[in-house]
C-alpha cells in the first residue's frame, strides 16, 4: 500500500514533464530564410539597377569588417536550383527570400520593368513549388534604389508612394504564384542601424531624428501596400500579407521590476508593433511621453518622435494578417535615473545589457538565451491579444567547419521554448523559420559570421555548398513532427566535442603574435 501511495509522488513530475509538449501541431511548418542582397550576387546582371547596398559597399568598403561585398555573394542568382534541391533534401516546408527592388525596376520607378529580373523570381518560385516548398516573399529587405538615398531614403515621405508603385508591380506580376507576403523586414532595427547609425546603408548617422523619421515613413508605406493588396489583389490572389518585426525579450535586473521590462519592450518592439497591432494604432504611450519630455528638456518646441494624423492611425491599425517575428537574443534591463532634469542619454530611460552568464557565439551581439523566445511570445500574446505569429528568423552563427553542434543546441533550446509557449501557454505560433539557409553576406560583418544551415565556400568560384550537421538533425525533426535532442537521433554516436570559445579560435595564431611582440620589444620590427 505504502509503495503504491509513494508512487503518487511522481505524478506531478510526470504531468509537468515538458516532453509531452514537444510535438509540432498539424499544419505547423518549418523553413529557412534569406535576403536578396545577402545571397543573390549578380549585382549588375542584365539590366539591374544600382541599390544603396551596391553603392555603399563599393564606396565604403572599410565599413565592412572583411572589406567584402555582395557582388557575387552565394551566387544564388545562378545557383537557385541547387539551393532548392538542398531545401528539398532537408525537408523544409517553406522558404523565405526577398526581392531586389532594382532587379525588378532598374530605375527604381515603374517607367521600366525588367523582364529578366522578373523571370528570375518566377523561375525561383516555380522551382520551389515543383518541390512542394511554399514561397514566403519579402518585398523589401533594405536594398532600395541608390538614387533615393540622395533624397534622404526613408526620411523622405516621397518614398511611401514609390514603394507602393513597386509593390503594385510585384503583386501584378508575381501575385498569382505567392500566398505569403511580407512588406518590410525589421523596420525598427533597420531604422535604428541605418538612420540612427552609420554602419549599414544608407548610413545616415542621425540618431534621435533619422531613426524616428525613417520608421514613421516605413509604417506608412507598409500600411499603404497592405491597403492596395486589399483593394486590388486580395480577392483574386487570396494571400496573406504582413510585416516582420524583431523583438527581444527583456529580463529585469531586479526581479519585480516588470515596469522596466515593459518599457524596454515598448521602445524595442512596440515602436513598430503598437501602431499596427494595438487598438490605439499609434506609438506606445510611454514612448510618446518620454521622447516629448526629452525633446522639451533639450529646448525643442516639438517632439523628435513624429505624430500620426487620424488618417494614418486608421490606415496603419490592423494592417497585418499575422505578426511576423524575428528573434535572436534577450537583454537584462534596469531603469536609468534622470539627473537634475537633463534628458536621458537614451530616450527610453532604461539601460539594457547582457547577462555575462549567458553563453555566446561568434556573433558578439548574440547571446544564447533560449527561454527568451518563449518570453517574447508571451509578451506578444499579452500586448496584442494573441495574434497568429510567424517566426520568420531565428538562428545563430557557428564556428568554422560543418560540425555545428552549437547551432543544433541553439535551435533545440529555442524551439523547445517556443513549443512550451505554444502547447502550454497557448501562444498562437504557426510558422518557424531558421536564419539562414546558407552562409551569406552578413551586412557590415561581411562573410565573417556563418549563420547557414549550409556552409558556403566563398573562396571557390563555384561557391560550393556543404550541408552542416544541423541539416541532418533538422530533417529528422521535420520528418517526426516532434522536437528531439541530438542524443536521440541516429546521428549521435558519441558526445559532441566541446565547442571552441571565441578566444580559443585565436590559439593557432598565438606563436605568431608572441614572436611579433618579442620582435617589437627587441626592436627588430618597428
Ligand atoms: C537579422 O537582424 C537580419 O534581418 C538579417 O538580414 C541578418 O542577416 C541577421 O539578422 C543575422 O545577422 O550591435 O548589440 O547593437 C537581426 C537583428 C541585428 C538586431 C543586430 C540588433 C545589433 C545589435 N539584430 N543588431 S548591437
Amino acid at each position: 500500500m505504502w509503495k503504491v501511495l509513494n508512487l503518487l509522488w511522481i505524478l506531478p513530475g510526470v504531468l509537468a514533464n515538458d516532453d509531452i509538449h514537444l510535438k509540432f501541431p498539424t499544419g505547423f511548418t518549418i523553413g529557412a530564410s534569406s535576403a536578396a542582397y545577402q545571397i543573390e550576387g549578380g549585382w549588375n546582371a542584365s539590366d539591374k539597377g544600382v541599390s544603396v547596398w551596391d553603392s555603399f559597399v563599393h564606396e565604403k568598403n572599410w565599413l565592412i569588417s572583411d572589406g567584402s561585398n555582395g557582388d557575387i555573394a552565394c551566387d544564388s542568382y545562378h545557383k537557385y536550383k541547387e539551393d532548392v534541391d538542398i531545401m528539398k533534401n532537408i525537408g523544409l516546408k517553406h522558404y523565405r527570400f526577398s526581392l531586389s527592388w532594382t532587379r525588378i525596376l532598374p530605375t527604381g520607378l515603374p517607367d521600366k520593368i525588367s523582364q529578366d529580373g522578373l523571370q528570375y523570381y518566377k523561375d525561383l518560385i516555380k522551382e520551389l513549388r515543383s518541390k512542394g516548398i511554399e514561397p514566403f516573399v519579402t518585398i523589401y529587405h533594405w536594398d532600395h534604389p541608390e538614387f533615393m538615398s540622395r533624397l534622404g531614403s526613408w526620411t523622405n515621405e516621397v518614398m511611401v508612394e514609390w514603394f507602393v508603385e513597386y509593390a503594385r508591380v510585384v503583386f501584378r506580376e508575381l501575385g498569382s504564384m505567392v500566398k505569403f507576403w511580407t512588406t518590410v523586414n525589421e523596420p525598427n532595427n533597420y531604422c535604428e542601424q541605418s538612420y540612427g547609425g552609420k554602419k549599414q546603408a544608407p548610413g545616415m548617422d542621425l540618431p534621435f531624428f533619422g531613426n524616428y523619421l525613417c520608421l514613421h515613413n516605413l509604417l506608412k508605406a507598409h500600411a499603404r501596400v497592405y491597403q492596395i493588396y486589399n483593394e486590388e489583389f486580395r480577392a483574386k490572389q487570396k494571400g496573406k500579407i504582413g510585416i516582420v518585426i524583431p523583438c527581444r525579450h527583456n529580463f529585469p535586473k531586479v526581479e519585480n521590476d516588470t515596469e522596466s521590462a515593459r518599457i524596454a519592450f515598448e521602445f524595442d518592439c512596440g515602436w513598430a508593433a503598437n501602431p499596427i497591432f494595438s487598438k490605439d494604432g499609434d506609438y506606445p504611450a510611454v514612448m510618446k511621453q518620454r521622447i516629448k519630455e526629452n525633446s522639451q528638456l533639450e529646448g525643442l518646441p516639438f517632439s523628435r518622435l513624429p505624430e500620426f494624423s487620424p488618417y494614418w492611425i486608421n490606415l496603419i491599425r490592423g494592417s497585418s494578417d499575422y505578426f511576423g517575428l524575428n528573434h535572436y537574443t534577450s537583454k537584462m534591463v534596469e531603469p536609468v535615473p534622470r539627473n537634475n532634469g537633463t534628458p536621458w542619454y537614451q530616450d527610453s530611460g532604461v539601460r539594457s545589457f547582457v547577462n555575462e552568464s549567458w553563453p555566446g557565439c561568434p556573433t558578439d551581439w548574440l547571446r544564447v538565451v533560449p527561454e527568451g523566445l518563449g518570453g517574447v511570445l508571451r509578451d506578444i500574446k499579452e500586448a496584442y491579444k494573441n495574434p497568429p505569429v510567424y517566426i520568420l528568423e531565428n538562428g545563430v552563427s557557428s564556428y568554422p567547419g560543418i560540425a555545428d553542434y552549437n547551432r543544433i543546441e541553439f535551435l533545440y533550446g529555442y524551439m523547445k521554448s517556443m513549443l512550451l509557449a505554444m502547447n502550454r501557454d497557448g501562444c498562437n505560433v504557426k510558422v518557424y523559420t531558421v536564419w539562414s539557409l546558407l552562409d551569406n553576406f552578413e551586412w557590415d560583418r561581411g562573410y565573417t559570421e556563418r549563420f547557414g544551415l549550409v556552409e558556403v565556400d566563398f573562396n571557390h568560384p563555384n561557391r560550393t555548398r556543404t550541408p552542416r550537421l544541423a541539416t541532418k538533425w533538422l530533417s529528422q525533426i521535420i520528418a517526426k513532427g516532434k522536437l528531439i535532442k541530438l542524443q536521440d537521433t541516429y546521428l549521435y554516436t558519441q558526445p559532441p566535442p566541446p565547442q571552441p570559445q571565441a578566444a580559443a579560435m585565436f590559439m593557432p595564431f598565438f606563436p605568431l603574435i608572441f614572436s611579433f611582440v618579442i620582435l617589437r620589444l627587441t626592436g627588430f620590427v618597428s
